[in-house]
């Protein structure tokens, strides 16, 4: 990988401006190390609206493109992010890899596994890194939670429970998922896969259950999943959209661990409760909210700066990314697993996948 000066801005251009590229956006912007050049959407209006955001606040505005190719050629940045939905991310990663240019991709990596790999393979080829915006191992109260672990305050970590399960209408905001054939494990449980891979470590085999509840969407909208971790851990991995409670969790992952001398729970609220060998302590895991999020996303939000700045630690140092494309294949790998583990309601080997 190829190292930059620390001393140097590196150049970053966004390809994709809907829904959830404006927060990739406002980390950009306030990120030290890096320098927004441009932005780019088909719908070039989106850009534009964009570039001026920024604007707005009296900087000097990206550059606004409607083509990633041509936007690649006028502007020749350090590193690519793309906003776009999944089924773009193999034409888009294509090009910054025939250019030659670092990228960062959004989840899900790609529609399949067979895609995932060709992507893997376009990037090796290329010689470029590729890291996959994999964001929920960079939320703050995630990052307490593997420190806590890994001070050994409950001993070995022995099984867990991670549950993301609320009613938040995450269809108001992208209302291309209520179309998708692949719901919740594709969009949401990859996230806890990852995490659950972060936390304790890759998967030998898993079983999985979908559900399909609310009325007028095409995918399932919650699983039930059982992890069996290479290291010994078993964890249970529970994803919904349609699970009522009040208050609506969202968009915090409920957590319970067991270890070999005591017990762990991340509470609603960002509660850290541990029950070691010396008695019960309460710790609030709280996020940093950055000063241009909202209350409600404030938690993701810090978490998109935490990944994006990662990333261009990654490509300072030459390191390999923690969510790098080869990683992130083990975590869709699960994804694929889980489908398969549920249509034939059976265990499936992650070796077979
Ligand atoms: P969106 O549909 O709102 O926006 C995608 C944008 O990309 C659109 O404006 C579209 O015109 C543009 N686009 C598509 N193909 C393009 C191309 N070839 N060239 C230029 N522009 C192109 O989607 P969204 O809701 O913002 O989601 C984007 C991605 O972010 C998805 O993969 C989604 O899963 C992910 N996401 C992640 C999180 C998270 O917490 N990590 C949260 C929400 C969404
Ligand atoms: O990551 C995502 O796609 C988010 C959320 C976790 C809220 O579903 O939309």
């Amino acid at each position: 990988m190829a190292q930059a000066g620390a001393d140097r801005k590196l150049r970053v251009v966004m390809v994709g401006c809907g829904f959830f590229a404006r927060n990739h956006l406002m980390a950009w912007h306030h990120l030290e190390g890096a320098e927004l050049v441009g932005v780019c959407d088909l719908d070039k209006s989106r850009a534009a609206a964009f570039a001026g955001l920024i604007a707005q606040a009296g900087n000097t505005p990206p550059a606004v493109f409607d083509d990633l190719a041509g936007m690649l050629d006028a502007l020749r940045p350090d590193l690519v992010d793309v906003v776009t939905t999944m089924e773009s991310h193999e034409a888009l990663v294509g090009i910054c890899a025939r250019k030659g240019v670092a990228t960062i991709c959004q989840k899900p990596f790609a529609p399949d596994l067979a895609a995932v790999r060709r992507i893997v393979a376009l990037a090796e080829q290329a010689g470029i890194p590729l890291m996959i915006h994999e964001n929920f191992r960079f939320q703050g109260p995630m990052v307490q939670l593997r420190q806590a672990l890994d001070q050994g305050v409950i001993g070995t970590p022995v099984a867990a429970r991670l549950s993301w399960r609320c009613g938040f209408d995450v269809f108001k905001g992208q209302p291309y998922l209520a179309k998708v054939e692949r719901l919740v494990l594709l969009d949401l449980v990859i996230h806890l896969f990852d995490l659950a891979r972060f936390l304790f470590g890759d998967v030998d085999r898993i079983l999985a259950r979908t559900q399909k509840v609310r009325p007028g969407i095409a995918g399932e909208d919650g699983a039930v999943c059982l992890l069996e971790h290479g290291g010994g851990v078993v964890s249970e991995v529970l994803g919904s959209y349609h699970t009522r409670i009040d208050p609506d969790p969202f968009p915090e992952t409920l957590i319970r661990v067991d270890g070999t001398k005591g017990h762990l729970e991340v509470r609603q609220g960002y509660q850290l409760v541990i029950h070691g060998p010396d008695g019960v302590t309460h710790r609030s895991i709280a996020p940093v909210a950055p000063d241009w999020g909202d209350p409600v996303w404030a938690m993701v939000q810090e978490s998109v700066l935490n990944t994006q700045a990662h990333f261009l630690e990654a490509i300072r140092t030459g390191q390999e990314a923690a969510t790098s494309a080869q990683d992130n294949e083990k975590t869709f790998a699960l994804v694929e697993a889980a489908y398969r583990s549920s249509a034939e309601g059976r265990w499936v080997d992650l070796a077979t996948v």
